[in-house]
């Protein structure tokens, strides 16, 4: 029952042999299919859909240009000098023995150091590019990574959101970015990339420093993007989107968000569900981890999402569940089955907090008030 008994058997065992060598050639294939389908879909680094994805785009098909022309150059030249000098019948002769040419010594030097400086002039001013600060009107978001979802707060107008970063198109937007550490909540501060493939290159966020991404969306759409530095857990289901609008629907954005949370009329469900969110007993309340903001006080970041226009939103918990009132029923009964995060045992993440079908009614109703 070992190797012996599946391949040294030529007569009975051979057809399912066969089979199964036939099975094997398949796999490289399955995996290539698997490596290109990583090249299309909404994530496709290779459809840019702004100026700072459109720039390394440019670049790599520069630098993959030179690379073809030196492909074919060098394998040409081993294919035929192959064939010219083959071995032919009768001739034992040997080559021309030589030493040293320095003609040809200082064409093979010159031809890849111009090769390099063709790379490199265009590649360091794209960096420059890249990284200094957009001139004219430019829009700055702050974006903080969390395990395991993305915060934004846009400091000119002092909005609070996650996983959904609104903006409008045609304009630079200039992310600041930092991770969150044990000053803000339980994660003791890891490095997550901030990375929206269709709207330009990656950039960690590092907890204690600020880093710096440029991005900009030529047409509206959502685009879509993924935590690129592994951070844990759910480091998988730290998804991010980018929501570009013209500017006018911007702006009306903006109004919308910096209202205060609409307050349910005393009486109704949903008013019983603002009541749960501030007070649930013996068990931690919503309000100590998310925030409502209802226009008194201090409108400020909190250990979870902001929760003041959630239902603005079309996909919650790190954009990796779509926000309808079924899905957030079921997250607020067991949060963990929805997105692996451990909070009783690393204390990240959403805890269940055991409510009730009553609880968890009213909760849900409230949560869809808050558009
Ligand atoms: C100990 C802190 C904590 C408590 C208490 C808490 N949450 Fe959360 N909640 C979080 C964190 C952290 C997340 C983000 C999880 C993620 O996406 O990785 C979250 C996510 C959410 C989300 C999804 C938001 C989004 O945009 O992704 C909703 C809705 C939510 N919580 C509602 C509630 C409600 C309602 C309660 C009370 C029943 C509650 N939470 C109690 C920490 C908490
Ligand atoms: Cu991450």
């Amino acid at each position: 029952m070992t190797r012996k008994h599946l391949t040294a058997d030529g007569g009975t065992g051979g057809a399912s042999g066969r089979g199964r060598r036939r099975a094997r050639r398949f796999v490289p294939l399955a995996g290539l299919a698997v490596l290109l389908a990583a090249c299309s879909g909404e994530q496709n680094a290779l459809a840019p859909a702004g100026p700072f994805a459109q720039g390394p785009q440019d670049l790599i098909v520069w630098v993959f240009g030179i690379a073809v022309v030196v492909f074919v150059l060098v394998q040409g030249l081993i294919l035929y000098t192959s064939w010219r000098y083959r071995r032919r019948e009768g001739d034992d002769s040997m080559p021309e023995q030589v030493h040293g040419n320095t003609k040809l010594e200082i064409v093979w030097t010159l031809i890849p150091a111009m090769i390099l400086a063709a790379i490199a002039v265009p590649t360091v001013q794209l960096i420059f590019e890249q990284m200094d600060e957009p001139e004219g009107d430019v829009l700055t978001v702050e974006v903080i990574g969390h395990r395991w979802w993305f915060e934004y707060y846009y400091p000119d107008y002092d909005i609070y959101t996650a996983n959904e970063m609104a903006i409008p198109t045609d304009m630079p937007v200039r992310l600041e970015m930092t991770a969150t550490d044990l000053a803000r909540s339980p994660d003791l501060g890891v490095i997550h990339s901030f990375w929206i493939p269709r709207l330009a290159g990656k950039q960690d966020l590092v907890p204690g420093h600020t880093t710096y991404l440029n991005l900009q969306a030529d047409e509206p759409g959502r685009y879509l993007g993924q935590c690129a530095e592994y951070c844990g857990l759910s480091h998988v289901n730290m998804r991010a989107r980018v929501v570009a609008m013209e500017m006018a629907d911007f702006e009306t954005w903006v109004a919308e968000q910096q209202a205060p949370a609409a307050v349910p009329a005393a009486g109704t469900l949903e008013a019983r569900g603002r009541e749960l969110f501030g007070d649930l007993g013996a068990r931690q309340a919503c309000a100590s981890c998310h925030q409502v903001w209802e226009g008194e006080g201090l409108r400020g970041p909190a250990q979870g999402p902001d929760l003041t226009h959630l239902w603005s939103r079309e996909e919650f918990a790190g954009a990796i569940h779509d926000l309808t009132p079924e899905n957030l029923r079921a997250w607020l009964a067991d949060p963990n089955s929805m997105k692996p995060m451990q909070y009783e045992v690393n204390g990240i993440g959403m805890p269940n907090l055991n409510l009730t079908d009553d609880e968890l009614d009213a909760l849900t109703a409230y949560l869809e008030t808050l558009d």
